[in-house]
C-alpha cells in the first residue's frame, strides 16, 4: 500500500469542532464490542484481547487498555506496506485526562524559559514557516513486552506498539531560534496538553539535551501521512525525535520550555530508565546496576508474510517478505536462516524512505521437508546488530533479539 502525500490541510475551526463531537462521545463510550478476540501468543499465555473498531479516527485495533486508550496495531498491518495507515496506528497514553475537543484556531504552542523572545505560536504561524519532512518509525519503549520471559509489569504488548509514518512539520531548530536559545540552555523540555488524573501525580514531560533538540532532525509534525494528526495520535501537534524510543515523542504539545539546569522531572528521571548496560540487559533480580534515560533504537526485524506455526509446501520456493528498521540508523541489511541461525542469505532490500523508516524486505528460500526455524536479522549503518540472546530487563524495554517463527513444510 502507498499513501500519495497531499499537502497537509488542518481543518478550520468549524469543521473541526464538527468533527469533535464524534470524538467526545466516543471516547468515553464502551470502547470494547469483544465480538472479535485475538490471540497475541505471549509466553504463559494470557494473551487473549479483544479487537475494538469504536475509538475516535481509529479503525480495528486491539484493545490493550480503555482509559486511558492503550491500541495495539494488529500486526498483518505491517505486510500492507511501510507506511502505518493513521487509523491502524497505535496508541498509548499516560494520562486518561485526554481533552477531546480542540479548538485549532484558538490554539497556541508556547515557547519559553532561556530564550530571548518567549513565543506563542498558531497553527497558522507553524504552516508559515519552512516545512520539514521526515519518514520515521515511532515505537513504544516497551514494543513486545508481553514476550518478556520472566514476564514483566507494564502493558503487555504484542509487536503491534510501533508504526511508520511521514511527519510533516517544522524543525523544532528552526522554532528554538526564532526564540532565541540563551547561552548556558542544557535541555529542553516537552509537554502536552494532556493532564495527570489526580494533582499529586507528575504531568507526563520530556526532555532532550539542547544540542539533541537543535540537531535539525527533530521535529514538531502538524501532518501524519499527509493527514492532519489523530487526536489520539497527538492532534494538532506532536514532537518527533527520529532515531528515539517513542516516549520521546510528546503529543499534543503545547508547552516547550528551555531549561538552564537538566530535567529533574519524575519523568526523566525515575521512569523510562534503562540500565546502563549493551542491550540494556540485566539478570532478574539483580540490583545496584546505573540507570540511564532510555534514548536511542536498535535495529529490528520482522516477517510479515508468514504467522508461526504456519505450514508450507516442502521442496517449493517459499517467498518471504517483511520490515526492518536500523533504530537509529539506516538498514545496512537484512539476512535471513533457515536453519537456526547456522547460515544466512542476504535478503533484498525495497525502497529507501529515509534512514529512520522501516524498510521491506524480501527473500526466497526452497525449505525441505520438516519443521525450520525462520528467522531475520538486521544490520544498522551504524553496524548494530540485532542479538541472538534474548535479553532482560526489569521494565520490558528494548526487545531486539532476532525474532522467530516456526515453519512446517510438507
Ligand atoms: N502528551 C503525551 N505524549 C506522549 C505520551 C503521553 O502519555 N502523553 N506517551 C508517549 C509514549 S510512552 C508513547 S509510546 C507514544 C505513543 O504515540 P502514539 O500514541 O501516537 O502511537 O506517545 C508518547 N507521547
Ligand atoms: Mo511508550
Amino acid at each position: 500500500m502507498s499513501v500519495q502525500y497531499r499537502p497537509p490541510m488542518l481543518k478550520t475551526r468549524r469543521q473541526f469542532m464538527s468533527g469533535v463531537g464524534a470524538i467526545g462521545l466516543a471516547l468515553v463510550a464502551a470502547p470494547a464490542l469483544a465480538d472479535e478476540i485475538v490471540d497475541l501468543d505471549l509466553p504463559g499465555g494470557e494473551g487473549e484481547r479483544s479487537l475494538t473498531t469504536a475509538f475516535p479516527q481509529k479503525g480495528r485495533m486491539i484493545l490493550q487498555r480503555t482509559r486511558p486508550p492503550l491500541l495495539e496495531t494488529p500486526f498483518e498491518v505491517f505486510d500492507q506496506g511501510v507506511l502505518t495507515p493513521n487509523d491502524s496506528f497505535f496508541v498509548r497514553w499516560h494520562w486518561a485526562n485526554i481533552p477531546t475537543a480542540i479548538d485549532a484556531a484558538a490554539f497556541r504552542l508556547e515557547v519559553r524559559g532561556e530564550v530571548n523572545t518567549i513565543l506563542s505560536l498558531s497553527l497558522d504561524d507553524l504552516l508559515a514557516m519552512p516545512s520539514h519532512e521526515i519518514v520515521a518509525v515511532n515505537q513504544c519503549s516497551g514494543n513486545s513486552r508481553g514476550l518478556f520471559q520472566p514476564r514483566v509489569a507494564g502493558a503487555q504488548w504484542a509487536h503491534g506498539a510501533m508504526g511508520n509514518a511521514r511527519w510533516t512539520g517544522v524543525r523544532l531548530k528552526d522554532v528554538l531560534d526564532r526564540a532565541g536559545v540563551k547561552a548556558g540552555a542544557v535541555a529542553v523540555r516537552f509537554n502536552g496538553l494532556d493532564e495527570q488524573v489526580v494533582p499529586e501525580a507528575p504531568d507526563f514531560m520530556k526532555s532532550l539535551g539542547v544540542d539533541h533538540a537543535r540537531d535539525g532532525d527533530v521535529m514538531i509534525a502538524y501532518a501524519m501521512n499527509g493527514e492532519q494528526l489523530p487526536l489520539l495520535n497527538g492532534f494538532p501537534l506532536r514532537l518527533i525525535v527520529p532515531g528515539w524510543y517513542s516516549t520521546y515523542w510528546v503529543k499534543m504539545l503545547n508547552d516547550i520550555e528551555v531549561l538552564a539546569q537538566p530535567d529533574d522531572g519524575f519523568w526523566m528521571t525515575k521512569a523510562y530508565l534503562i540500565p546502563d548496560t549493551p542491550f540494556a540487559a540485566v539478570k532478574p533480580g539483580e540490583s545496584g546496576y546505573k540507570s540511564v534515560p532510555i534514548n536511542r533504537m536498535l535495529p529490528r526485524s520482522f516477517v510479515t508474510n508468514r504467522r508461526d506455526g504456519d505450514q508450507v509446501t516442502a521442496g517449493a520456493p517459499l517467498e518471504l517478505r517483511g520490515i526492518a528498521f536500523g533504530g537509529d540508523a539506516g538498514v545496512r541489511s537484512v539476512e535471513i536462516s533457515a536453519d537456526d541461525g547456522a547460515s544466512w542469505q542476504s535478503a533484498t532490500l525495497g525502497k529507501d524512505e529515509g534512514k529512520y523508516s522501516f524498510r521491506r524486505w524480501t527473500a526466497s528460500l526452497t525449505p525441505g521437508r520438516g519443521p525450520h526455524r525462520i528467522m531475520a536479522r538486521c544490520t544498522s549503518e551504524k553496524g548494530d546488530v540485532q542479538p541472538t540472546e534474548t535479553y532482560w530487563n526489569g521494565s520490558g524495554f528494548m526487545r531486539n533479539v532476532i525474532e522467530t517463527i516456526r515453519i512446517d513444510a510438507v
